[in-house]
C-alpha cells in the first residue's frame, strides 16, 4: 500500500502553484523551469506507478526543454521499449500535475490506484537524466522525493542527452534476452555507435573535418566522447561548447535557430571554409541540422528532409543490392512540414506518408514498415527496423559477394541507428556513412533536389483552441469557412502550398507556405496569417 504519511509530508514540501495549469503535450510537461517543481515530483510518483502497472519494467524520465531558452525546462517519461509514453497515460500525467493541495493530490492518487488496478506491492523502477540546464538538479531532486514517497527504485543517469536515456531504457529492459539492445550503460552506446560506425566506413576516405555546433547543451560532452572513438575515420570540430555560460544554451546556435533562422550561427562564421560540413545539435542532442557555405559564401541548410531522402535512398539502393528487393517493404514518414520537393524526390523511389507533427505520430506510423524511415523537418528522425525485418537480415544467405556486402551493411545499420528516438549524433554518424560511400561533399547531397522557398510564421491569436485540422494537419476543420478562404488564395500561386495549425507547445498559431519563387512564398504566408489573425 502507498504510506498515506510519507506522500502527504514530502508533497507539502513541493506544493503546487496557484494559477498554473499544466499540460503533458507533445513533448511532456514544458515551461518555465521555476515553475515545475510539484510536477516534478508528481511525475516521480506517476513513473513509479507506470513501473508497477508494468510488472517492474524500468521506465525512463528525461528532464530537458531541448530547443527552448535556458530559462525553461521539462520533463518526459519513456515507456519500457524506449519509446514515448503511451498517450492514456499523458491525461493522467496531467491530471496528477493539476491537483491543487496535498490532500487533492491524495485524493487523485488514491483514485487513481483503484481505477488503474495498480498492483503496489510490484517493485518500480527508474531511469533519468537531466540537460544541462541550471534549473536541472532542484529538479531533480523534486523527483527524486516523488520515487521516494512512491517506493520506487531509481537510477540517476546524470547529465546526458535525451536519446541516450531512451538507449538506456530499451537496454535495461531487454537485457538478457533475445532482443537485447546494448550494453545498459552510456559507455555501452559510444561503444556500441562508434563500433557500427567504424565497420560501415573501414576503407573509405577519410573526409574533411565536420564541425559541430553543440548548442552549447548536453551534447557537447557526448560529441566529446564520441570525437574520441571516431577520430582515426572522422575527424569532429567542436564549437559552442559552453555548458556553464548562463545564457548560452540555445542562444543563436543550435538546429531549431539553423532551421528556424535558415541561417549560419554567427558564433560559426569564422569556422567553417567553404564548402565543409558543418551541422547543429539542439539542447537535448535529439535534432541535427547539416550545412555548408559554398564558394561565394551562400549558407545552404541540409535539413530533416534532406536528411531523409539521402538516408532512405540509401537504404531503397542496399536492400536492392543485397537482392532482398519486394522481400521489406520500405517506407518514409513525413509531416506537413517536409518541403513538397522533398516529398516529390522520395515518393518516385518509395511510399510516403503525411502524419501530424510529434514525434509519436512519425514514430507509430514508421513501426508499420518493414524498414520505416521518418524525419521531421526540424531535423528530427530515426530509421526503424521491424522484427520481420530484423530476422530475416539476419537469417538471409546471400548469394554474391556484392550481396553479402550490402547485406552487411544493412546489419551495421541496424546497430548505429538509435531506433528508440531521433538520435542527432547516431544521424549525424548515418549520414556521415551515406556520404562516405556516395563519395558526396554537402553540395552533391544538397542537390539531390532543390528546396522550394518557404516561409514558416507564427501569429498569436485570441483563442488558439478554436484551430482544428484533419488530414495530418494539413486542412482546417475550424473556424469554419476558413480553409476555402486560404484554398482561394494558395491557387493563385506557382506550386503554392498552405497550411494553418495550432502550435503543441506555444500559445500560438503556425502558418506554413511554399511555392517556387521566393518573394510569393513569403508573400503566401503572410496574406495566409492576415487571414488568421
Ligand atoms: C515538439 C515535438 C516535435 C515537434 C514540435 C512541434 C516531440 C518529442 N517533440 O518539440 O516533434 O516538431 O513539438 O512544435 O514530440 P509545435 O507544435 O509548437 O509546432
Ligand atoms: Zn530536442
Amino acid at each position: 500500500t502507498i504510506d498515506v504519511e510519507e506522500v502527504r509530508r514530502l508533497s507539502d514540501l513541493h506544493p503546487k502553484p496557484a494559477l498554473i495549469r499544466f499540460q503533458y503535450g507533445t513533448a511532456g510537461f514544458r515551461t518555465l523551469g521555476n515553475t515545475l517543481d510539484s510536477v516534478l515530483f508528481r511525475v516521480g510518483i506517476i513513473a513509479g506507478l507506470r513501473s508497477k502497472k508494468l510488472d517492474g519494467k524500468t521506465i525512463g524520465v528525461m528532464v530537458t526543454a531541448s530547443h527552448n531558452p535556458e530559462p525553461d525546462n521539462g520533463v518526459k517519461l519513456v515507456d519500457p521499449r524506449g519509446e514515448m509514453l503511451e498517450s492514456s497515460w499523458e491525461t493522467h500525467a496531467t491530471t496528477f500535475s493539476n491537483a491543487a493541495t496535498t490532500e487533492d493530490f491524495l485524493f487523485v492518487l488514491d483514485a487513481f490506484v483503484k481505477t488503474a488496478k495498480i498492483d503496489l506491492s510490484k517493485p518500480a523502477r527508474v531511469v533519468y537524466a537531466r540537460d544541462t540546464r541550471p534549473s536541472g538538479p532542484a529538479l531533480v531532486s523534486a523527483f527524486e522525493d516523488g520515487l521516494k514517497a512512491i517506493g520506487a527504485e531509481g537510477r540517476d543517469a546524470g547529465v546526458t542527452t535525451t536519446p541516450i536515456l531512451h538507449y538506456l531504457v530499451r537496454s535495461i529492459n531487454t537485457k538478457g534476452t533475445k532482443d537485447a539492445y546494448g550494453e545498459d550503460s552510456e559507455q555501452g552506446y559510444f561503444a556500441k555507435l562508434s563500433e557500427a560506425f567504424k565497420k560501415l566506413v573501414a576503407g573509405r576516405a577519410t573526409p574533411p573535418p565536420l564541425v559541430i555546433d553543440c548548442a552549447n547543451g548536453v551534447g557537447a560532452p557526448a560529441a566529446a566522447k564520441l570525437s574520441g572513438l571516431v577520430k582515426e575515420n572522422l575527424l569532429l570540430v567542436l564549437e559552442n561548447t559552453s555548458t556553464t555560460t548562463p545564457g548560452a544554451l540555445n542562444n543563436s546556435c543550435g538546429a531549431d535557430y539553423v532551421k528556424t533562422a535558415q541561417k549560419l550561427p554567427p558564433s560559426l562564421a569564422s569556422k567553417l571554409n567553404a564548402g565543409q560540413r558543418g551541422c547543429s545539435l539542439d539542447g537535448d542532442a535529439d535534432r541535427l541540422m547539416y550545412f555548408y557555405i559554398d564558394e561565394g559564401g551562400k549558407f545552404h541548410m541540409l535539413d530533416g528532409d534532406k536528411i531523409a531522402a539521402l538516408v532512405a535512398a540509401f537504404i531503397v539502393e542496399l536492400v536492392k543490392t543485397a537482392g532482398l528487393e519486394g522481400q521489406l517493404n520500405i517506407g518514409v514518414v513525413q509531416t506537413a512540414y517536409a518541403n513538397g520537393a522533398s516529398t516529390k524526390y522520395l515518393a518516385e523511389r518509395l511510399p510516403v506518408k503525411c502524419v501530424p507533427t510529434g514525434v509519436k505520430h512519425l514514430h507509430h506510423a514508421a513501426e508499420h514498415y518493414d524498414i520505416g524511415v521518418y524525419f521531421e523537418a526540424n531535423g528530427h528522425g530515426t530509421v526503424l527496423f521491424s522484427p520481420t525485418s530484423q530476422d530475416k537480415l539476419t537469417t538471409y544467405e546471400p548469394s554474391t559477394p556484392a550481396q553479402s556486402t550490402a547485406l552487411t551493411h544493412l546489419i551495421n545499420l541496424m546497430q548505429l541507428i538509435n531506433q528508440t528516438v531521433g538520435d542527432a549524433l547516431s544521424d549525424m554518424l548515418l549520414v556521415e556513412v551515406v556520404l562516405a560511400h556516395k563519395s558526396y561533399s554537402g553540395v552533391e547531397w544538397d542537390s539531390l533536389y532543390a528546396d522550394l522557398p518557404n516561409r514558416l510564421v507564427k501569429v498569436v491569436v485570441a483563442d488558439r483552441t478554436i484551430f482544428k485540422t484533419q488530414d495530418a494537419e494539413r486542412q482546417l476543420v475550424s473556424p469554419p469557412g476558413l480553409q476555402k478562404k486560404i484554398d482561394e488564395i494558395v491557387q493563385r500561386y506557382d506550386g503554392g502550398r498552405s497550411f494553418v495549425r495550432p502550435s503543441g507547445t506555444e500559445d500560438v498559431v503556425r502558418v506554413y507556405a511554399e511555392s517556387i519563387f521566393r518573394p510569393q512564398a513569403d508573400e503566401l504566408a503572410f496574406r495566409i496569417a492576415g487571414l488568421v489573425y
